[in-house]
């Protein structure tokens, strides 16, 4: 079991600690085109960010700071300025829409914000709809009050505040299954106990290693593979804002990269290539399911077993995985050391080898919602149920079978039926419409809707279009939909609710 002090605050053990044991002069982050930064700048940058907030800002423990960048090391030194400072730092993803961000402000009660130049004019539109958040500056940009020219009226020492372990220091957002966002509280401590967990049982890297990969840092995957576990033994990381396989591909060449973090979509495009050779040698798969498939042209491609894992944001990092030498294709793995977790009936009874569940799961980490009634849904008994359906194997192997419930997971994003519905039904030609996950064999699973179009709609041609550009102006692009199937009626109870489960059965052209 793992024990943490009661005043503990991770960004002093992570960051003040590692330059205190001597380690300031290790590389710790950088990026293609941006900084290269040791532990001990990237200590220094925090430092005066801390002072910027508390001083400049008004910040007092406790206060939410929205963090709104791509991946970038001036966004790794906001997210522990704002932990050392004792705020509670609430990383966006730069690919959310005006409507998302509002409603991640709005539930989060923001008050201060650090945002990057590139994403201003986003900010600007939701901070006219969210009274909250008075106290914002912009980095990246040349003005006179931004966040770079208030840094350089402080100097690099700040006393870290002394947090309790049980203090938050993070919101992380995940979509619900309802659309409305949903958002899990972590504490200080949870932040040590996922650096503990995965990186030391199963991913055991090496101070010389380079991080490299895709996630971003608002998702809780990229916090811990790209900045979190690097550290854990003053190893460096590459922070890319824009990361699909071609840019990867490039700057792991580039760096050296040696330990990769990305969702199976990516390492499918990756496989297309000849990487016999690669500097990599250690691949961590998670956010989707990884298909046997997958794993094996990323073994002829490289050479490499992939560490296959579940994670997910209400338990911060993943759960169960195996590594190299214990993967077996087909199986995530078993429960990461520190963690349980059994497969059950929806009466909570475990569940024999070989029997279909749910999958429940308790550790150092665990699911609290934000005044949110689903709290109660997914974590009973004290067991965290993540809304996957499992088989376990007679050697204690998780196999995955589908999602339990209307989540699609898409090329690694978790993408929210109801939302995608919602964004549809906002357009003149839509009458009704249902949208349901469907396999792809390069995405997992892509989104498909079901549209009955209004009667005065003549002309069809153009439509399917017209509704995907629509739905990627409204929320966030990846969640437009791929596939537009028009019919004449959804299937429904006498009392109007959607039969979701009929379509996902339908078999339509
Ligand atoms: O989706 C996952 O598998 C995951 C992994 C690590 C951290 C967070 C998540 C959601």
């Amino acid at each position: 079991e793992l024990r943490f002090p009661a005043q503990l605050n991770c960004a002093a053990e992570l960051l003040d600690r590692r330059v205190a044991d001597g380690d300031g002069a290790r590389l710790c982050v950088q990026a293609p085109d941006g900084p290269r930064w040791t532990y001990a700048d990237l200590n220094e940058q925090a430092n005066r960010i801390a002072a910027v907030l508390v001083h400049d800002m008004g910040l007092v423990p406790g206060n939410r700071v929205l963090l709104d960048a791509p991946n970038n090391p001036m966004l790794t030194a906001c997210w522990f300025g704002v932990l050392k400072a004792g705020g509670i730092a609430v990383t966006a993803m730069p690919l959310l829409r005006v409507k998302e961000l509002t409603q991640i402000v709005d539930k989060a009660r923001i008050t201060h914000a650090l945002c990057d130049s590139a994403l201003a004019e986003r900010l600007e539109t939701v901070i006219a709809a969210c009274p909250t958040l008075t106290q914002v500056r912009y980095f990246h940009g040349a003005a006179d009050d931004g966040l770079e020219a208030l840094m350089a009226r402080h100097d690099g020492r700040f006393d870290t505040v002394d947090t309790a372990a049980d203090d938050v220091c993070l919101i992380a957002f995940t979509s619900g299954t309802t659309g409305v966002p949903k958002a899990t509280v972590h504490f200080h401590r949870d932040v040590m106990a996922i650096c503990h967990c995965f990186p030391h049982h199963i991913l055991r890297p090496e101070p010389d290693d380079v991080f490299i990969g895709s996630p971003p840092l608002a998702f809780t995957f990229g916090l811990g593979g790209l900045l979190l576990f690097p550290m854990t033994v003053g190893a460096s990381s590459v922070l890319l804002e824009h990361a699909g396989p071609p840019q990867l591909l490039d700057a792991i060449e580039k760096f050296g990269a040696t330990v990769l973090f990305t969702a199976p979509t990516s390492y499918r495009i990756l496989a297309k290539h000849d990487l016999r050779g690669t500097t990599l040698r250690k691949c961590v798969s998670a956010g989707e399911p990884l298909p046997p498939s997958t794993r094996t042209r990323w073994r002829e491609a490289t050479g490499l077993e992939l560490i296959d894992g579940i994670g997910a944001t209400e338990m911060l990092h993943i759960f169960i995985s195996a590594d190299e030498a214990h993967a077996r294709p087909g199986a995530t793995g078993r429960a990461v050391p520190g963690y349980e977790a059994r497969v059950v009936d929806e009466a909570g009874n475990t569940l024999g080898p070989g029997e279909i569940g749910l999958l429940a799961v308790r550790g150092p980490t665990g699911c609290r919602y934000l005044a949110d009634e689903r709290q109660t849904v997914y974590v009973r008994d004290g067991w965290n149920y993540t809304g996957d359906a499992y088989s376990i194997d007679a050697d204690g192997y998780f196999h995955y079978q589908a999602r339990s419930d209307d989540m699609i997971v898409s090329s690694g994003y978790n993408i929210a039926a109801p939302e995608v519905e919602d964004a549809l039904a906002g357009h003149f030609a839509v009458a009704d419409c249902a949208v349901v996950g469907v396999p792809d064999e390069d995405r997992g699973q892509i989104v498909k809707a079901y549209v009955v179009l209004r009667p005065e709609v003549e002309d069809r041609d153009g439509m399917v279009e017209e509704l995907q550009d629509f739905v990627k102006q409204t929320v966030a692009p990846y969640k437009y939909p791929r596939a537009i199937v028009f019919v004449d009626a959804l299937p429904r109870t006498p009392t109007g609710k959607l039969q979701r489960f009929r379509l996902r059965e339908t078999v339509v052209p």
